[in-house]
């Protein structure tokens, strides 16, 4: 497969001519290629997108509504084919691919109906004045997004930005773009209106710089790792652009006596490993009540030692492969650091090379003891399937550790006492706070995360609001 850019409606090369070597996880080998684009490309992106913005802001909200859903439909109708190239290319299990792919068609789905729904307020001053808000569209915008959830993600931002009247120029990530190909071949499919959707692949530092840098982009909705957030918000901010930034987390996962263990050492499995670990909310420090600590710890190692590993086509792999070859790298030197630091591992740790996927990059489950909240284990985020235990002997102490981060994106408590669950969610310094459950979404809530995890909120009317440009409008009345 070669993955083009959709520029005004059509698939084409990169300006360039060059193109990028596309590695499958599983196999560690090159299947395709990616277009290596650059700021000429985001040029022609933003010229198209620039040239169908008026027309689409005036499209009736109906027709947008219309739009957003023949996109779900058609990605619903040729799931299988989408979840097998995601499968592929960012290495997960197909099973979750799937999953996924339901999700990314509810995207736009979701935001279909918002384009319909979306008012704006009206403020009286008795019998003097009436204000009006109107929530204009802010022109062409930006979204950049990562590897670990492809379309899902991808979805997330064009959805929202589409349906507020924007005309988007979107850049997925160079590890996997598969998807974001399938779905510009799907609006060529559908005859979606040309130049509202422009997609440009490449390098971070070559198209997602071009498109931060771009002037007549009006807004900028990234997510990604937090490093990458800081020097786009540096770069964006003298030109006063609006900025929606979901990063990185080193999310708490904490478990008191009084929880229904059973519940939570199901879901914390999930928490732990789900999608190798790779997803910005998954739990990666689990924290544990002192009583009960040597039970969870024997239990949550043998429900990992269970975890099946391995090629992501099969029904029973749990955990596939880490998405890049530097991300296995960075994972390793996690667990290797992990020796360096004085923690011990209590299983995986290492390497494996599954049947038939021998030169892939596949990492055991790991779950690590023995390190203080201040190591680097339990303060930067590894992004893959490694967790690090740590016990506490009250409430106050379960607090001070969760918190005890830059980070600030999820939080999970397991408990059956109330007051405490809502004592502590108030005082978690965490943007998403789940209690006895996890990852249980409603697309209409804020999502996003506090301190170092990112600026602004996605989701529901959040995404709305960071898509338009509300404009206040007084008219005297006498
Ligand atoms: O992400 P990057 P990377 C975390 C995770 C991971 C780390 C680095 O810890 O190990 O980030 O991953 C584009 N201007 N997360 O390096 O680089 C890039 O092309 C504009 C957490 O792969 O942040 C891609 O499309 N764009 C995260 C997107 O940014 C730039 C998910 C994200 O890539 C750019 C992924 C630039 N200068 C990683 N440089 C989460 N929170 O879900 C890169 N990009």
């Amino acid at each position: 497969m070669v993955v083009l850019n959709y520029i005004n409606g059509k698939m084409q090369e990169a300006v360039s001519g060059l193109q990028l070597d596309n590695f499958e996880p599983a196999t560690g080998n090159v299947y395709g290629h990616v277009a290596d684009s650059d700021s000429a490309d985001v040029q022609l992106a933003f010229e198209a997108a620039n040239a169908a913005k008026s027309n689409w802001a005036n499209t009736a909200a109906e027709e947008k509504f219309k739009w957003l859903n023949a996109l779900a439909d058609a990605i619903d109708a040729d799931r299988e084919n989408f979840a097998k190239a995601e499968s592929r290319d960012q290495g997960k299990p197909l099973w979750l691919a799937r999953n996924e792919m339901i999700r990314a068609a509810q995207n736009f789905r979701f935001f279909a109906t918002a384009a319909m729904q979306f008012a704006s307020e009206s403020h009286a001053m008795e019998n003097k004045a009436i204000n009006y808000t109107l929530r204009q569209p802010v022109g062409v915008v930006g979204c950049i997004s990562p590897w670990n959830l492809p379309l899902y993600l991808f979805s997330w931002k064009i959805a929202p930005a589409l349906a507020a009247g924007n005309t988007v120029v979107a850049k997925p990530s160079e590890f996997t773009a598969a998807t974001a190909h399938l779905l510009a071949e799907t609006c060529i499919k559908i005859g979606f209106p040309a130049g509202v959707l422009n997609i440009v692949n490449g390098l971070g530092p070559k198209v997602g710089q071009a498109m931060v840098e771009h002037r007549g982009i009006k807004a900028i909705s990234f997510t990604g790792g937090t490093s990458t957030g800081k020097h786009i918000a540096a770069t964006a901010a003298p030109m006063f652009k609006k900025l929606s930034l979901e990063l990185g987390g080193k999310n708490p996962n904490i478990i008191f006596d009084d929880a229904d263990i059973e519940k939570a050492l199901k879901t914390t499995i999930n928490t732990s490993f789900l999608n190798q670990g790779e997803i910005c909310l998954c739990g990666s420090r689990l924290l544990i009540h002192e009583s009960i600590y040597d039970k969870v710890k024997n239990r949550i190692v043998e429900e990992a030692k269970k975890l099946k590993v391995g090629n992501p086509n099969n029904d029973d792999t749990r955990i596939g492969a880490i998405v890049s070859k530097p991300h296995f790298e960075k994972v390793l030197s996690y667990i290797e650091l992990a020796k360096e630091e004085g923690g011990q591992i209590l299983t995986g740790g290492a390497a494996l090379n599954p049947e038939g996927c021998e030169s892939g990059w596949f990492i055991e489950p790991t779950i690590i003891e023995g390190l203080g909240p201040k190591c680097r284990i339990n303060t930067e985020e590894i992004f893959g399937p490694v967790i690090s235990l740590l016990p506490f002997k009250d409430e106050e102490e379960a607090l001070q550790l969760a918190n005890a981060t830059e980070y600030g994106l999820a939080a999970t408590i397991w408990t059956e006492n109330l007051t405490r669950a809502h004592r502590l969610a108030a005082n978690l310094e965490f943007g998403i706070v789940w209690i006895n459950c996890w990852l249980l979404r409603d697309l209409r809530t804020p999502f996003g995360g506090a301190k170092s995890s990112g600026v602004g909120r996605e989701g529901g009317w959040e995404a709305m609001r960071f898509f338009t440009e509300p404009k206040n409008v007084c008219i005297a009345l006498s």
